[in-house]
């Protein structure tokens, strides 16, 4: 039985791992979290009573604190899902997305080399790092090119993951993890957003209510979408991976634009519609026959705000996770079209 430790424990990715591990292995999973007046547990209220899994105070930005645990608690894997992973943000708090993307990472690899060097350390990558792209699809030697302050903070961390593990003999990686959505994504990304945004469409025509649009920034933008629980495995086997520390891409391989993935959601939720107008003035409507049928007084689906573009784009991003599948043998399951329509039921019976 091992102990690994995991701080964004209250997070997608860190639940779910939480969810993972303690269903496919015998460890113990400990979650760091930072003490907040309100509580957010929502992700793992389901496993407050498991005798495997414990909370513990952790904030990552403070050196000490991190000392402290690494001390006492001995972890023999040390899983940093804790980020400010909201990209758009990052022009506003670049500070902030340094201290606790970059330099916490600093702390635990201090930490960890100097009081346990023998516990084996994954630190969450993004595939923001390669930013600026120079060819598709990206893999690991793609060089590193970010676009955001919260890309840079990534790469920051990389290099010094790679310089604690060469100069330590650390156990320690970092993996290039492209979008990777599901139900418990925050509602702030874009999926989400589009997601729960078109169950409330639903239900506005349901009830005969007047639809409120969702309003999002650029559509043309193209990601590689994933199911995050296919990347929670992803993670564990770069961590025990027989051939040593080696840094991955996780991604699915595939390409789509914020455009095709609001078309999927309203397909998914059976709403005709069609794009009309461009640049900020573009809009999606509701197909004709349906607003008659339902005598609807308004056919907007989707505008366009500018408060939602960023300073600069990551125009178009696509993985080649070739690389893990052969060494890892890691495979996803979830399609792009099944993890559309897992997110909006999913927030469609929320809405119930
Ligand atoms: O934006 C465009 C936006 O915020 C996706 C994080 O997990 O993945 C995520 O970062 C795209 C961008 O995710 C809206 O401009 C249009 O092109 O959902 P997002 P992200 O920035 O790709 C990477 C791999 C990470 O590591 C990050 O931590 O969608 N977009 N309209 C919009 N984005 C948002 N959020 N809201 C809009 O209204």
């Amino acid at each position: 039985m091992k102990k690994v430790l995991i701080t964004g424990v209250t997070g997608q990715d860190g639940s779910l791992m939480a969810d993972y591990l303690l269903k496919n292995t015998h460890n113990i999973i400990v979650g760091g979290i930072r003490r907040l007046s309100v509580k957010n547990h929502k992700n793992i209220q389901h496993l407050e009573h498991n005798p495997r899994f414990k909370l513990i105070d952790l904030d990552i930005t403070d050196h000490q604190n991190t000392n402290e645990v690494i001390l006492r608690e001995k972890p023999d894997y040390f899983i940093n899902f804790a980020a400010n992973s909201f990209v758009g943000n990052s022009w506003s708090m670049p500070v902030s997305h340094m201290e606790t993307n970059a330099m916490a990472v600093l702390y635990q690899l201090n930490a960890i080399s100097k009081h346990h060097p023998k516990c084996r350390y994954y630190n969450a990558g993004s595939s923001e790092e390669f930013g600026d792209i120079y060819y598709t699809p990206q893999d690991e030697k793609h060089p590193l090119r970010p676009r955001s302050p919260y890309g840079a903070s990534k790469a920051s961390a990389r290099h010094l993951v790679k310089v604690y593990r060469d100069s330590y003999n650390l156990y320690a990686v970092q993996g290039w993890l492209f979008n990777h959505e599901g139900t418990r994504r925050g509602e702030e990304f874009v999926t989400r957003k589009i997601s729960k945004g078109v169950a409330m469409i639903v239900k506005d025509i349901e009830k005969g209510n007047k639809i409120t649009p969702i309003s999002l920034g650029n559509l043309d933008a193209k990601r590689d979408w994933s199911d995050a629980e296919d990347f929670t495995e992803g993670v564990w086997l770069m961590l025990n991976n027989k051939l040593g520390p080696k840094d991955y891409v996780l991604s699915s391989g595939s390409t789509y634009s914020i455009r095709q993935f609001v078309e999927a959601a309203f397909s998914a939720a059976n709403i005709p519609c069609y794009w009309t107008g461009s640049g900020l003035k573009e809009k999606l409507i509701i197909s004709n026959d349906i607003s008659e049928e339902l005598s609807l007084s308004a056919q907007e689906l989707v505008n366009i705000n500018q408060e939602f573009y960023r300073p600069a784009e990551v125009d178009l991003l696509q993985g080649d996770s070739r690389m893990a599948e052969n060494d890892l043998h890691w495979k996803r399951k979830t399609s792009f079209r099944e993890l559309v329509e897992k997110m909006y039921k999913n927030d469609y019976k929320l809405l119930k």
